[in-house]
């Protein structure tokens, strides 16, 4: 058992937090105020390497582990989670899925300019009636011998309108259920590919959020990723990792918000005395700490197994279902400790607040992860 993590581990730790003060601390107000995607941010994040951090070298990529990963999107959620969620969809369920499943073809010319972050990917799996059910899938892709036909509507897409290269899931063969769902690389510009409106969001209002609507599509077969009928266990597999960087996500939006109160309770005076003398206080912050601590070690092991190629399903869930969970109490005590400073923009609790509920949400709601728990307890 070793719970320190390695000079590496802090040193890129320190990058990122650095990041954060530096990039993204200032405007984070304006651009979730005016739902303004971080461009010049993400362009940084680029090219520092964190949009493809574990991808190997040979590909692009930064070769990191899967615990540094945790780490940035800590570091990075504690500050602007409309941000980290572009470096969560692109490392985990973008460039992850290309580089372990695709073909030496797809890792060229699609994974090579998603890692080094000169483009930026989307999945899209989540449909107007297929979010939490995601094997009943209304969009099609017919096979028409060289490329498949593609028509459908696909819902809540991360990165909608600024992405360049989108995995899109497909049902082929009805008759198979999920078992005839495609995994399809779509390239924007492609005849009959359009972007809707941007959604108008509670939380991570920066972020990229349209849905998408193909009509007749044609996707050429090479950009099929798998064996025909592997889209949903690819969907299904990529989701793990990306559970990963959402726990991490959540973990980051509660010590963000633990942090401004604990600055705030030494600051703020009250009955003669700072909030930080307070037992009601120093309850509220021991409760935050302990579980944050908590969340932050069930990230990590999850990262760790999958690290070490052991598996890491339910793990991951246990890490996004607490974590998500952990965002939301905190982040709901930390406006309380600011009081009516809490309620307003300029002190970010509020933000963090608003930020918190998707990690309940996307990527599997905290009741999927209690089915993918409960699972595997069962087995
Ligand atoms: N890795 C690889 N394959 C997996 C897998 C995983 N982690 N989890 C499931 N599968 C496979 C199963 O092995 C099964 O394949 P076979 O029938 O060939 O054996 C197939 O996927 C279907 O699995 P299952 O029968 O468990 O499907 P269910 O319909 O019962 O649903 C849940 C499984 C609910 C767990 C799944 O639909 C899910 O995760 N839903 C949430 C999706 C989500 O996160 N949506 C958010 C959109 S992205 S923001």
């Amino acid at each position: 058992m070793q719970f320190e993590l390695t000079e590496e581990h802090l040193l890129i730790r320190q990058a990122a937090r650095d990041f954060a003060q530096t990039e993204l601390k200032p405007g984070v107000i304006e651009r979730d105020e005016h739902q303004k995607f971080p461009a010049e941010q993400v362009k940084k994040l680029g090219e520092l390497g964190f949009l493809g951090m574990m991808v190997s070298p040979q590909y692009g990529g930064s070769g990191m582990d899967a615990i540094s990963y945790s780490i940035v999107m800590e570091e990075l959620s504690k500050v602007d989670a409309s941000t980290s969620v572009v470096v969560s969809v692109n490392n985990s369920l973008v460039c992850y899925g290309l580089e372990k499943y695709g073909t030496e073809a797809q890792k060229q010319k699609f994974l090579v300019p998603l890692a080094q972050g000169e483009k930026i990917g989307a999945f899209c799996l989540s449909e107007p009636e297929a979010g939490s059910d995601a094997t009943s899938q209304h969009t099609t892709a017919i096979d028409m011998g060289d490329h498949y036909l593609l028509n459908g509507t696909k819902n809540w897409i991360t990165n909608g309108s600024t992405a360049s290269t989108y995995i899109v899931m497909a049902q082929t063969d009805a008759s198979k259920k999920h078992r005839g769902i495609n995994a399809l690389i779509v390239e924007k510009g492609m005849e009959g590919f359009t972007v809707g409106p941007k959604e108008n969001k509670l939380g991570i209002r920066g972020s990229d959020t349209h849905s998408l609507m193909f009509t007749d599509v044609k996707v050429p077969k090479e950009n099929r990723i798998g064996e025909d009928g592997f889209g949903f266990k690819f969907a299904m597999a990529t989701l793990e990792g990306g559970r990963i960087g959402i726990a991490s996500q959540a973990l980051g939006i509660a010590s963000g918000a633990y942090e401004l109160s604990v600055q705030y309770a030494k600051e703020r005076k009250a009955f003669g005395k700072t909030l930080a003398d307070l037992q009601a206080i120093q309850f509220k912050l021991a409760d935050m700490a302990t579980e944050i601590e908590a969340a932050r070690l069930l990230c990590y092991r999850a990262a760790w197994l999958k690290d070490n190629g052991l598996p890491y399903a339910q793990a991951a869930s246990m890490a996004k279902l607490f974590a998500s969970e952990t965002a939301m109490r905190t982040t709901v005590e930390a406006v309380q400790i600011h009081g009516g400073y809490g309620f307003v923009k300029e002190y970010h609790v509020e933000r963090l607040m608003r930020d918190a509920k998707i990690t309940q949400i996307y990527e599997g709601t905290s009741e999927i992860q209690r089915i993918v728990i409960s699972r595997e307890v069962l087995k």
